[in-house]
């Protein structure tokens, strides 16, 4: 019997595509790039599975055009690319790949805001540029992160991991908002108190951002919400581009009205805003959060997994529908 067809989208590493040979007859791209939908579209042509990343669009136009299509199964956890809907009403089977990633996107996550607190990507630029002649009693000084105020916004399973380095670690008091608070379970543990959006803006040290995103998200930190917050606070994105306003972000950061920034994800990227670029008091990451070997390929093998389940009529691991 001939093996089931599937389509990897993206450059994987070599023994995962090998693991799935074991199972499929697979067709890769070598290429690190995105491809554009009508070449995706040609190349699903007879496959029954897709490994994804996070950024192949799959919608209703690519659905009707790949009817052969039984399951997309993603290596990352955010899933805005994905339509889960129309391929629900498909029968197309779809899974991301949660918990795989969440401490290692939770380490990073801490170290982009330790870096933007203590200006780090500043002070590096400084020694790199000769700059570095004397020392001065207020030379780069930053802000304190240890026994400050921790803000999550969104305190899912990478939210509440950043939550517990910061109460646990490094002795924060955390404040979180999500659209329901958590169980006492969960926050008594991490002195964890919810509050309304505005007083998490207007009383955190250090805010960090890690909610999915979804189109309510859109720019939900903007001007309006930036001018809330402390101007000594720091920022951290590492959720989806889109969800802060990046133009707003780097008025404000210019402006003094925030101390300063730390982004893995942007709006439009991997083109970043020519204002941001400008910042000094900004560390810039391209979208390497849960970029760690092991991670990377943990987050490989359930998106594999999970396709094997899917077409071998098994339980798929992380199912989204
Ligand atoms: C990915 C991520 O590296 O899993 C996610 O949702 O954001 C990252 O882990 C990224 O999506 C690559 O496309």
């Amino acid at each position: 019997m001939s093996k089931p067809a599937v389509f990897v989208a993206r450059r994987i590493f070599p023994d995962i595509v090998d693991r799935l040979r074991e199972h499929f007859d697979v067709e890769e791209t070598e290429s690190d790039q995105p491809l554009p939908q009508p070449e995706l579209i040609r190349r699903l042509q007879g496959k029954a599975g897709l490994f994804a990343t996070g950024t192949e669009r799959i919608d209703t136009f690519l659905l009707e055009a790949c009817p052969a299509l039984q399951a997309v199964c993603l290596m990352t956890v955010g899933y805005n690319n994905v339509d889960v809907a129309a391929c629900t009403a498909r029968g197309v089977r779809v899974s991301n790949a949660p918990d795989v990633l969440t401490e290692t996107t939770a380490d990073f996550g801490f170290a982009l805001m330790l870096a933007a607190a203590r200006r780090v990507s500043e002070a590096e630029a400084y020694l790199r540029a000769g700059r570095w002649k004397e020392w001065h009693v207020d030379l780069l000084v930053g802000a304190d992160v240890h026994g400050r105020t921790l803000g999550v916004l969104g305190m899912g399973r990478i939210g509440q991991a950043i939550a517990r380095r910061g109460a646990l670690g490094f002795g924060m008091k955390v404040i979180y908002h999500n659209r329901s608070r958590l169980p006492e379970s969960v926050e008594a543990p991490l002195g964890a108190r919810w509050v309304s959006k505005p007083q998490l803006l207007a009383e955190a040290d250090h805010l960090i951002v890690v909610l999915p995103y979804s189109p309510e998200a859109q720019h939900l930190i903007a001007a309006r919400e930036l001018a809330l917050m402390k101007p000594t606070a720091t920022l951290t994105n590492i959720a989806r581009g889109g969800i802060v306003d990046d133009a707003a972000l780097a008025d404000a950061l210019q402006q003094g009205h925030l101390a300063a920034a730390g982004l893995d994800v942007f709006e439009g990227e991997p083109t970043v805003h020519p204002a941001l670029l400008e910042c000094r008091n900004v560390v810039l990451t391209p979208h390497i959060a849960s970029a760690s070997i092991p991670t990377r390929r943990a987050m490989c093998h359930l998106a594999v997994d999970n396709l094997i389940a899917a077409l071998t009529g098994g339980e798929m691991k992380t199912a989204l529908n």
